[in-house]
């Protein structure tokens, strides 16, 4: 039965993940996706009524479309995707298609703005979007709803009467303060874990980065204009109005490196530090950061501290220099700037969580051990481990194909990104590097964290690996232990 005759616009989420519930599929606040959040405040803005879906595996697709559409009278969908839900997105817009072929389906995300030609061709999307979204998406359900025609909206590509409509440029935007900030509370619904340990609201505190790094996609990002910025910085007063706007005390600055401009570095940290000074709880801060020998230094720290940024996650991914130049094309940092990172850290008392990865390609298992040998030295607190995933776009990924290691774009879903091995190697078979991946944590952490923590984490990896192998009851059960146990551990840590 149709409740509201209003059209409404559908934004769609979708994590392909056997983790959570299925009305609850998002696990922490970290993990509310913002850039569609950043559309959806705009669409609210401009006044048009909107509602969110999250997609699990778990849903029966056509049941919940049917429910849906039966219940609301939508006329566009919004996708978003990263390439490890393109496919699930394209089954959901392709049932849409099916049973209500008058609906617009607009995808955009990183997947199709460095995909964009490929997704053009499926016939379940309507408009595909390179790069920002909030100002295109209104433009575009303004012409719908006003039933204009469209001649061109920058940044869409639009199927219209069997042709495709350019965009007359495609553009970053330059003044992020100048966007509404991103719904949040719409996500209350669909998260399991808000008050976890794990949990914070992210704030983005800037967009894009300078670096070149293979295996990422920003590089192909940076790419798609050439007459705007791509990277960007907020103003500072807005970062903390944000932040005092959503009245949480874990915040995670969402940046891809606080030390890509100094003088943005020291505005923040200052504020940041300023803003604290008068409460009874301290807000509490996760950011990324890089390795750099020249930031190592007390200042640096100081300010860190001072800000209660109490975890800095910073990029390692392979012990290996060799691994890091030559394939990952890393920025310039040796393993002595990490050891003595860790350091200057843990004199601060600032958590260093590192991101590694393994199965790189060209990686050998002499390269691996150097990894857990510089991380044994270093002990972080924390690794966050993945399996190299080659990301369609990227350079790596181009450089795999023109070397005949991989075919293409196969397909690949969430739950086996970056923790199940797909691709073997002359170097290293896919078993290797599972096992690889397994036993990570026992490798770096022996006698160093107790073995509880150790099974724990090891457990988890094996989980992660060899989901579809057991019964959904009994994972949820182990992936529930698993956490809770996590989540003591880490409280302990009094972070
Ligand atoms: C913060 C972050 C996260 C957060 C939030 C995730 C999210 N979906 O936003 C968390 C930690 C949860 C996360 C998880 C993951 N992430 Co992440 N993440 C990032 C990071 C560093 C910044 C993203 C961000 O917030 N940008 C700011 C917002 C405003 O921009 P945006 O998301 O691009 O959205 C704009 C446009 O793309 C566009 N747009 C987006 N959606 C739509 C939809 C429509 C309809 C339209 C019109 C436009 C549009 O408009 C938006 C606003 O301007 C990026 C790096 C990067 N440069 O993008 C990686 C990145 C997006 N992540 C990546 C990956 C791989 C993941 C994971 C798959 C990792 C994993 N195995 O768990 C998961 C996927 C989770 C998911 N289902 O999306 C990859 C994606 C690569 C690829 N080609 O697929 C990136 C690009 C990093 C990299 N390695 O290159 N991530
Ligand atoms: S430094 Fe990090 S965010 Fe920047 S290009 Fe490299 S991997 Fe991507």
């Amino acid at each position: 039965m149709l409740k509201s005759r209003n059209k409404k616009i559908l934004c769609v989420y979708t994590l392909d993940s056997i983790l959570c519930p299925k009305d609850k599929p998002i696990r922490y606040l970290t993990d509310i996706p913002l850039g569609i959040s950043y559309i959806m405040a705009a669409i609210k803005h401009a006044g048009y009524e909107l509602e969110l879906f999250v997609f699990s595996q778990k849903n029966d697709i056509k049941k919940d479309i049917n429910k849906l559409f039966s219940e609301n009278n939508f006329d566009i969908v919004l996708f978003t995707s990263v390439s490890s839900q393109y496919f699930f997105v394209r089954k959901i817009a392709q049932y849409i298609k099916e049973v209500k072929p008058e609906i617009k389906n607009v995808i955009g995300g990183v997947h199709a703005t460095l995909n964009f030609k490929d997704v053009l061709k499926e016939d379940c999307f309507d408009v595909v979007c390179v790069g920002d979204g909030e100002h295109a998406t209104v433009d575009y359900i303004k012409h719908i709803r006003e039933n204009k025609q469209i001649n061109s909206i920058d940044n869409l590509y639009i199927k219209e009467n069997g042709n495709i409509l350019n965009p007359n440029k495609i553009y970053f935007t330059e003044d992020l303060d100048s966007l509404y900030p991103p719904l949040r509370d719409i996500w209350n619904k669909w998260i399991s874990f808000p008050k976890s340990y794990y949990s914070a609201y992210k704030i983005l505190v800037t967009r894009g980065c300078y670096n070149n790094c293979s295996y990422c996609s920003n590089h192909a990002l940076s790419r798609i204009s050439s007459t705007t910025k791509y990277v960007r910085y907020r103003n500072v007063d807005k970062i903390v109005e944000e932040i005092n706007s959503v009245n949480y005390h874990k915040i995670d600055l969402v940046c891809e490196s606080l030390t890509l401009n100094k003088q943005f570095f020291n505005d923040l940290t200052t504020a940041l530090k300023k803003n604290n000074e008068n409460r009874a709880t301290k807000i509490l801060y996760y950011a990324e950061s890089n390795v750099y020998h020249s930031i190592l230094n007390e200042d640096f720290f100081r300010r860190i501290d001072e800000a209660n940024i109490r975890v800095l996650g910073i990029g390692l991914e392979s012990g290996s220099y060799k691994i890091r130049r030559k394939v990952l094309l890393r920025p310039n940092y040796s393993n002595k700037d990490l050891y003595n990172f860790c350091q200057m850290a843990k004199k601060f008392n600032i958590a260093v969580h590192t991101y590694v990865l393994i199965g790189i390609p060209y990686e050998t298992q002499n390269d691996y051990l150097k990894t857990i040998n510089i991380l044994r030295k270093c002990q972080p607190n924390f690794i966050f481990v993945y399996i190299y995933m080659p990301y369609p776009g990227t350079n790596l990924y181009k450089r795999l194909v023109e070397d005949k290691i991989i075919k293409g774009y196969n397909y690949f879903s969430h739950s086996e990104e970056r923790t199940k091995a797909l691709v073997s190697y002359k170097n290293m078979s896919k078993l290797r590097i599972q096992l690889n991946y397994i036993f990570f944590f026992i490798r770096v952490y022996w006698k160093h964290k107790p073995l509880i923590e150790l099974f724990t984490l090891t457990a988890g990896r094996f989980l992660y690996c060899y989901n579809r192998f057991i019964p959904s009851f009994s994972y949820n059960f182990l992936e529930k232990k698993l956490s809770q146990n996590l989540d003591k551990l880490n409280q302990n840590e009094n972070l």
